[in-house]
C-alpha cells in the first residue's frame, strides 16, 4: 500500500539528509574549516523540494532511489549554493537562512564565497562520477542540463536580471522570464533529472518538463506572496525583504489575491499536464499541491 503523503516525505527527507551527510567532504578533512562550513550550509536545514520533485519523478520513471540520491544530491548543492551567494553582503545582504546565521556571518565573506563554490563544483563532480543511466549519452545530457539551468541562461542569469531590476517595475512577462530563470529552472531541471534516471519516452519527458516549468514558477508566486504574509519565525529567513528592497514581485504587480489567483492558475494548468499519466504520477501530484498550499 502506498504510504500518506507526510510520510513519504519524512522518510525521503530523512534518508536524503543521510546520503547528503556522506557525500559531503568530512569536516576533519583539510581544509577543516573550508569543509565544516559547506556542511553547516547544506545539512540540517531547507524543505527539500527539489530532491523531492526528483524523487517523484524518479518514482514515475521506474529509476533506481540510489541513482536519483545522487541527481538530487547535485540538485540540491547547486541550491545551496545559490542560497549562500544570494546571502551575501553584494547580493540580498542576509543574516537568517534556514532559521540560522546565514554562512558568511556563521564563517566570514570570504568563506562563503568558497562555500559556494565547492558546493556548485562538488554537485558535477557527483554527475560525472557516478552512474545514473545506462546509456552515457543520456547521462551526458543530465550535465548539460543541470549546467544550463544553473548558468547564465538559467538561475545566475535570473539572478542577475534580480540585481538589476531593484528600484525598476517590471511588466509581468519581464518578472515572468525573470523567475522563470532565477528559480524555475532548477525546479525544473530536478524533475527532469529524476525521470532521466529512470526511463521515460522523449513525449513523457516533455510533459514532464512542462509540469516542472508551471510548478518552478508557481513555486515563486507563492514565495512573493509568502514574503508578504508570513513571519521571519516561520520562513526561517528574513520576511518582507522583497518590498524592503524595492523589488518587483507578482505582490507588487497583481497584489495579494491577483498572485494567489496566480498560484492556483498554475497550479491547475500543472496538474493538468500529468493528466496523461495515471498512479505513477501522484506524488508529482501531492508535491504540486505542497508547492502552492504551503505556509513556509
Ligand atoms: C547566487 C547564482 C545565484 C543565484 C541565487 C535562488 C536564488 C538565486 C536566490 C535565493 C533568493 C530567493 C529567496 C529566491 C526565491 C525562491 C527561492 C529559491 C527560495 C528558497 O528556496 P526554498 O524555499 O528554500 O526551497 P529551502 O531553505 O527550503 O531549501
Amino acid at each position: 500500500m502506498r504510504a500518506d503523503f507526510q510520510s513519504w516525505v519524512a522518510a525521503h527527507q530523512a534518508r536524503f539528509e543521510e546520503v547528503l551527510r556522506g557525500l559531503l567532504p568530512r569536516a576533519e578533512i583539510a581544509p577543516q574549516r573550508l569543509h565544516e562550513a559547506m556542511r553547516y550550509a547544506v545539512l540540517d536545514g531547507g524543505k527539500r523540494v527539489r530532491p523531492l520533485l526528483a524523487f517523484a519523478a524518479g518514482e514515475l520513471a521506474g529509476a533506481d532511489t540510489a541513482r536519483v540520491d545522487i541527481a538530487a544530491a547535485a540538485v540540491e548543492l547547486i541550491h545551496a549554493y545559490s542560497l549562500v551567494h544570494d546571502d551575501m553582503p553584494c547580493m540580498d545582504d542576509d543574516v537568517l537562512r534556514r532559521g540560522k546565521p546565514t554562512c558568511h556571518v556563521q564563517y566570514d565573506e570570504a568563506t562563503a564565497l568558497l562555500v559556494g563554490d565547492s558546493l556548485q563544483t562538488l554537485a558535477f563532480q557527483l554527475l560525472a562520477e557516478h552512474r545514473l543511466n545506462d546509456e552515457a549519452a543520456r547521462q551526458l545530457e543530465m550535465v548539460k542540463l543541470l549546467a544550463l539551468a544553473s548558468g547564465s541562461r538559467g538561475m545566475a542569469g535570473g539572478q542577475a536580471i534580480d540585481l538589476a531590476s531593484v528600484g525598476k517595475s517590471l511588466t509581468l512577462p519581464e518578472l515572468e522570464f525573470m523567475h522563470i530563470h532565477k528559480t524555475g529552472a532548477l525546479i525544473r531541471a530536478a524533475v527532469l533529472l529524476g525521470a532521466q534516471c529512470g526511463s521515460v519516452s522523449a513525449e513523457q519527458l516533455d510533459r514532464l518538463d512542462h509540469f516542472g516549468k508551471l510548478i518552478g514558477l508557481a513555486f515563486q508566486v507563492v514565495d512573493d506572496v509568502l514574503d508578504c504574509e508570513a513571519d521571519t519565525a516561520t520562513l526561517g529567513k528574513t520576511a518582507g525583504k522583497d518590498a524592503d528592497n524595492d523589488k518587483p514581485t507578482y505582490v507588487s504587480l497583481l497584489g495579494i489575491q491577483g498572485a494567489r489567483d496566480m498560484a492556483q492558475r498554475l497550479h491547475r494548468e500543472a496538474l493538468e499536464t500529468l493528466a496523461g499519466f495515471g498512479d505513477e504520477a501522484q506524488r508529482l501530484r501531492e508535491l504540486a499541491d505542497f508547492i502552492v498550499l504551503r505556509k513556509f
